[in-house]
């Protein structure tokens, strides 16, 4: 359904990082081909915020840590964790925003999952569910009105970013072509599922006017 960007509303741009991209080491499939798509959208609103993933050396969603095999899981202090290829370190190549993205007017960068104890695929809330990043005081302090998410991936960073948007008390749109999967037993269906359950609109780029 087409909508009217206006400048109240915010855009969060979600880890459009190397690692998450072809050649890096959780590569989501096709996830560079967001960058024009976001390159473009961005270009439409006043308000962008940028997350960066951005973990520790030894963090407790590597499988590496646990010497465990990457995508399983394992029962940590606050829940399930899904266990991930080394990615995103700090200061690395990998967790350096894709060398495309060319959001020059994003105004914050926010960098979550710093904490070697703690995940956080959301950019508003890490993975204990208690501890808040900050974002959502920054956007409400900026006057954000509505949010609208795009980035990688869609089913993972995306996802909670756009659940806690909503949790907040925010309308929430996903752009849908400014995304892309990493698709884990489901997940990708079993997200949209939720969107729809939480009332999170889904939109195409070319519906925003
Ligand atoms: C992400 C898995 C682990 C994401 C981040 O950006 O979706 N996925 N860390
Ligand atoms: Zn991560």
């Amino acid at each position: 359904m087409r909508q009217v960007i206006g400048g109240r509303d915010a855009l969060i741009v979600v880890d459009v990082q190397n690692d998450f991209c072809p050649g890096g080491s959780l590569a989501v499939d096709d996830g560079d081909a967001v960058v024009p798509v976001v390159n473009a959208l961005a270009r439409r609103f006043a308000i962008v915020a940028l997350t960066q993933d951005w973990h520790p050396a030894g963090h407790i969603s590597f499988a590496s840590t646990h010497d465990a095999e990457p995508f399983t899981t394992i029962d940590v202090a606050y829940g399930r964790q899904v266990l991930w290829p080394d990615h995103c370190v700090q200061g690395s190549e990998g967790a350096a925003f894709h060398p495309g993205l060319d959001v020059p007017h994003a105004q914050a960068i926010l960098r979550k999952g710093h904490q070697p104890g703690i995940d956080s695929y959301s950019g508003f809330r890490e993975a204990d569910r208690a501890t808040a990043t900050g974002l959502g005081g920054y956007l409400r302090e900026r006057g954000a009105e509505r949010v609208f998410v795009c980035g990688l991936a869609t089913d993972f960073c995306v996802a909670w970013t756009a659940f806690d948007a909503a949790e907040a008390g925010w309308p929430v749109f996903v752009v849908d072509d400014a995304c892309r999967a990493i698709d884990l037993d489901g997940s990708l269906e079993r997200t949209f599922a939720e969107f729809e359950r939480r009332g999170i609109g889904r939109v195409a780029a070319s519906e925003l006017g």
